[in-house]
């Protein structure tokens, strides 16, 4: 039997050794991060104005990542026809073992496109190269995003599709107009540039390659 005295020091001992468990718990769960649990991709929001071709890059990327699964070498076929984005268009590729989750907000939503950045880990940007009058549109809605506090440490993709169009500019006549090496220096973002015909697909490795290179999952 215990004196009194050994079951005080007894009871002192167990309920130190409770606390200390209770801190190291809560510690734990302090430094693991409970949102990531679960969410094992990366978080793409697909922006630019309307018609630039985001739809048509998500469906391109659905039949060139099935391809790459599938090891067929079929061609991407006819263009896919698309209808304008009402609301947010949401679809999940896997490429190589890594999730990817794209979200496109439509152009008409660009005043609530922040709204999405919280839960982003990158950005494609899409710019329509034939499309004159809507470069200034591009530029400035391009420069509200970068100039997001959330969105200060994503991998940016900005692609210049429609090069097939016979009269569309160049990509150095429209990186001009936007001063785009001034965007590109002076922007926390690694930003990358590609271009692109995305009714025959061409460009589309380029994607690949920088989801590849950039994948890093939330
Ligand atoms: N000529 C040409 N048209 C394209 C290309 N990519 C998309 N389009 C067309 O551009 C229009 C708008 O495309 P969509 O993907 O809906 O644009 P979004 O509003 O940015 O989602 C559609 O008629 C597409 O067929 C391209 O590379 N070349
Ligand atoms: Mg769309």
């Amino acid at each position: 039997m215990k004196c009194p005295r050994q079951e005080r020091s007894h009871n002192h001992t167990s309920q130190i050794h409770r606390i200390f468990v209770t801190l190291c718990c809560c510690f734990l769960l302090y430094s693991v991060d409970l949102s990531r649990i679960g969410r094992m991709d990366s978080q793409i929001l697909v922006l630019g104005p309307e018609s630039g071709g985001k739809t048509m890059l998500l469906k391109r990327l659905q039949s060139y990542t099935s391809q790459l699964s599938s090891s067929s070498d079929m061609a991407l076929g006819e263009p896919p026809s698309t209808i304008a984005t009402v609301g947010v268009n949401l679809i999940t590729l896997q490429i190589h073992k890594k999730k990817f989750c794209f979200r496109e907000l439509g152009g008409a939503m660009a005043p609530v496109w922040s709204n999405y950045f919280k839960d982003s880990t990158h950005c494609i940007y899409v710019i329509d190269m034939a499309n004159r009058g809507q470069v200034a549109a591009s530029t400035m809605l391009l420069l509200n995003l970068l100039t997001s506090r959330q969105s200060s440490n994503w991998p940016v993709l900005i692609i210049f599709n429609k090069l097939d169009i016979p009269c569309g500019m160049t990509q150095m006549e429209i990186s001009s107009i936007m001063h785009l090496d001034d965007i590109i220096n002076r922007s926390s973002q690694k930003i990358s540039v590609v271009e692109t015909c995305l009714h025959d697909g061409g460009g589309l490795s380029d994607v690949v390659n920088w989801l590849q290179k950039t994948y890093q999952p939330k």
